[in-house]
């Protein structure tokens, strides 16, 4: 991968694991020469004590040692989530290398035969410190994506994507453990007169400031998430800029309809009591919000979603900042 450093063997610290001290030694000595941080083991128990201590980035392990041997020693390390990631690279003499499928089972990345040849030695080393280097770098991308499709840009909380994935496992918990839980569709009031009004900075700050107020009304385990409007979902085809909604969705797990009506209430009560300063002029806004609770009979979380999103008109018809069921 090209955003990678460039190798620096001074980078790395490996651990040499030889029961046998002139081993050892030669082994150090090649590593040091070479520019590696060295550290050393003359036992499997020992070994096992240093990857505590020291977390190296690579592992030479002898095969055979007395009490544990090379591969006990690879299976624990493997076992531990903490180690599971070192590569190692078994040392073995030509004599022993009928163990060497186990070696391998046992999660082994490679191994060199003793006595072994220095050159092949260090270029098997730096081969595989450069591959765990490659996979790192990948699971980290791969994660910031995975955080990136989840998020919705503007305000940072979960998409409608992520929002609705958690809504569906809520959903399968309360099947199978026939606990409550309960869905608020909140919807800002007259959102469309403070863009008009003040531009759509404005209205995109207000929307930051409702997520704000929203998540400090709101348990740690609740989520909250973002909903799309068609403007959104047209801005997807290329019709439109991007717009995102001013519809917010948060999931209660483990609340009844009493549970989520006064969470609501905080929320809605919340809301206008934070402002946000525009010149000389003071924006607040307010939001209506709709309550959907499961209920044994719902076959998927439309089912809620939809009493969610009636309850949501009825507030608007009501005359807005209030919570219905
Ligand atoms: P109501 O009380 O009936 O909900 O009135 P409203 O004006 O809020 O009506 P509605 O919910 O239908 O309007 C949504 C408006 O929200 C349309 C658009 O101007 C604005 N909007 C949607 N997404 C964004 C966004 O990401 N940023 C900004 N600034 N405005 C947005
Ligand atoms: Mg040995
Ligand atoms: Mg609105
Ligand atoms: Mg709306």
């Amino acid at each position: 991968m090209n955003n990678l450093e460039p190798f620096k063997p001074e980078n790395f610290l490996i651990l040499i694991v030889d029961d046998i001290p002139k081993n050892l030694q030669l082994l150090i000595e090649i590593l040091d020469t070479s520019g590696y941080g060295t550290t050393f083991a003359v036992s499997g128990e020992q070994a096992l004590e240093r990857v505590e201590v020291t977390d190296p980035d690579l592992i030479l392990l002898d095969l055979m040692m007395p009490k544990m041997n090379g591969i006990e020693v690879c299976k624990r390390l493997k076992n531990n989530p903490k180690t599971e990631q070192i590569p190692i690279i078994f040392l073995t003499a030509a004599t022993e290398t009928n163990y060497l499928i186990s070696a391998f089972e046992a999660g082994a990345v490679d191994y060199v035969t003793k006595p072994f040849k220095t050159p092949e030695l260090l270029a098997r080393i730096k081969t595989h410190l450069d591959l765990k280097r490659t996979k790192d770098e990948l699971i980290k991308a791969y994660k910031e994506m995975q955080q990136i499709a989840a998020t919705d840009e503007l305000t940072g909380i979960a998409n409608r994507r992520s929002i609705f994935n958690i809504g569906k496992q809520e959903f399968e918990r309360s099947q199978r453990y026939k606990s409550p839980f309960s869905i608020l569709m909140i919807d800002i009031d007259k959102f469309k007169s403070i863009n008009d009004t003040y531009g759509h900075d404005v209205g995109d700050e207000a929307l930051k400031m409702m997520v704000k107020i929203t998540l400090n009304c709101l348990r740690k385990v609740d989520h909250i998430g973002r909903l799309e409007t068609e403007e959104e979902a047209l801005a997807k085809k290329g019709h439109l800029g991007r717009l995102g909604g001013e519809e917010f969705v948060v999931i209660l797990p483990h609340t009844n309809l009493k549970g989520a009506y006064k969470a609501a209430q905080r929320v809605c009560e919340a809301m206008p009591q934070e402002t946000l300063q525009v010149e000389d002029k003071t924006v607040s806004i307010t939001v209506s919000i709709g309550i959907g609770t499961y209920d044994p009979k719902d076959q998927k979380i439309d089912d809620i979603l939809k009493r969610a999103d009636l309850a949501l008109f009825a507030a608007k018809k009501n005359g807005r900042n209030r919570v219905a069921i």
